[in-house]
């Protein structure tokens, strides 16, 4: 998790800069954006994928909700983060039994999410459902059970563990102070197609927030799906046990027929493996910058695993989407460090030692984090994480 450094107002001018002394990275509006009267493949895209696919139940309720917390907060002049977390799922049915999901547990998100709070921001925090939300995170998956951070008083009460009471009630009073100060709205979603259609809309609510609104999308989105017209209604079958219910005998041909030397496992027939067809998922990054919050500050994450690639990946998806931040990471040390990508900046990675268990802005490095212009070897890491 970053925390940022941030000017005491809402900046007025389209280029700020967010972050801290030596960290800083000056954040400039897009500068090159379309004609907006000409259409793009990026816009065709967008306009195929969500008249393609169906909007969620809950679009409505969370675009009103959204644009209660956004007007409210503008109104006060204060900043407003939309933080994306946790991963999305690929459905492979309509009625889904049988889902796509990836690793995200939604730490980043939920850790910066806290960071973002305690530097003034009002946060909008999009997350995959019953992934870490802010401030429960210290408790939900701390422990096998919540529970045992607590007894029963001799009152019959409940009440913490001495050793948790310090922490928990400081976590506590933070959170009832954002609560209190409607500061924080929780919005979950679970699938890709949910994710995309919310953000797609939240982003474009804060738009009007010009440069004072940042779009920190940490969230791991599936890069795969299946489009709506490949997917089945019903429980992929494992077995023809319903094909004589169902079909006639030219349609109930489960046999050798279908077997072929398609992949390494002939042994298998094709006919009784699973094989899932997906398509991959338009890039609307570009739709976000160019689009749907052209003046707000953009940040975007990018997970490899090769060491070998990430920066390379991360500097491609700058210059491919324009944005102000890349955050790269790899899969097996995202806990300890970061690089920072960013247009005419030259990479820097941070990092924290392994028990301090956050990634932090440069003001809470001292005790132990360091600043440099190269990763870490994973194999260098100790054991444990
Ligand atoms: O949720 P988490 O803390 O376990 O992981 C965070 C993360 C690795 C998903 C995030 O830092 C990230 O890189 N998000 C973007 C992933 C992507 O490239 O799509």
């Amino acid at each position: 998790t970053l925390s940022f450094n941030l000017p005491e107002s809402v900046p007025s001018s389209p280029t700020s800069s967010v972050f801290s002394d030596s960290s800083e990275i000056t954040m400039s509006s897009a500068s090159s954006r379309p004609d907006s009267t000409r259409q793009t493949s990026a816009d065709v895209a967008e306009r195929d994928y969500f008249n393609e696919n169906p909007a969620p139940a809950s679009l409505e309720k969370y675009t009103k909700q959204a644009k209660e917390f956004i007007d409210f907060h503008a109104a006060a002049g204060r900043r407003v983060v939309l933080v994306t977390s946790g991963g999305t799922t690929v459905p492979l049915e309509r009625q889904t039994v049988r889902f796509i999901d990836n690793f995200s547990a939604g730490t980043r998100g939920a850790t910066s999410a806290e960071y973002f709070l305690e530097s003034g921001y009002a946060v909008i925090f999009l997350h995959r459902q019953f992934s870490l939300l802010p401030y429960s995170r210290h408790y939900s998956h701390a422990t096998d059970c919540f529970l045992d951070f607590l007894h029963e008083g001799p009152d019959g009460s409940v009440v913490a563990n001495e050793e948790y009471q310090s922490k928990m009630l400081k976590v506590l009073r933070q959170y009832n102070s954002a609560k209190k100060q409607n500061l924080l709205l929780t919005l979950p979603f679970t699938t890709i197609n949910d994710y995309l259609f919310v953000l797609r809309s939240i982003a474009q609510l804060m738009r009007p927030l010009g440069p004072s609104g940042l779009l920190y999308l940490a969230a791991a989105v599936s890069d795969f799906f299946v489009p709506p017209e490949r997917m089945v209604e019903h429980k992929i079958q494992s077995t023809n046990a319903t094909d004589s219910q169902k079909n006639s005998a030219k349609e109930n041909v489960e046999s050798e027929e279908t077997f072929d030397n398609f992949d390494s496992s002939p042994a298998v027939p094709r006919s009784k493996r699973l094989i899932v067809d997906l398509d991959p998922v338009p890039k609307f990054l570009k739709n976000l910058v160019d689009g749907w919050a052209p003046e707000g500050m953009i940040v975007s994450f990018k997970l490899e695993t090769d060491p070998e690639i990430l920066v390379h990946k991360a500097q491609y998806s700058l210059d491919r989407y324009q944005h102000h931040l890349v955050i790269g990471n790899l899969l097996s040390t995202r806990k300890w460090e970061v690089v920072f990508v960013a247009p005419g900046q030259s990479d820097k990675w941070i990092r924290v030692p392994r028990r301090r268990k956050t990634i932090v802005g440069k003001e809470n490095i001292p005790d132990g984090g360091e600043e440099s212009d190269r990763p870490l070897n994973p194999n260098d890491l100790p054991e444990g994480e």
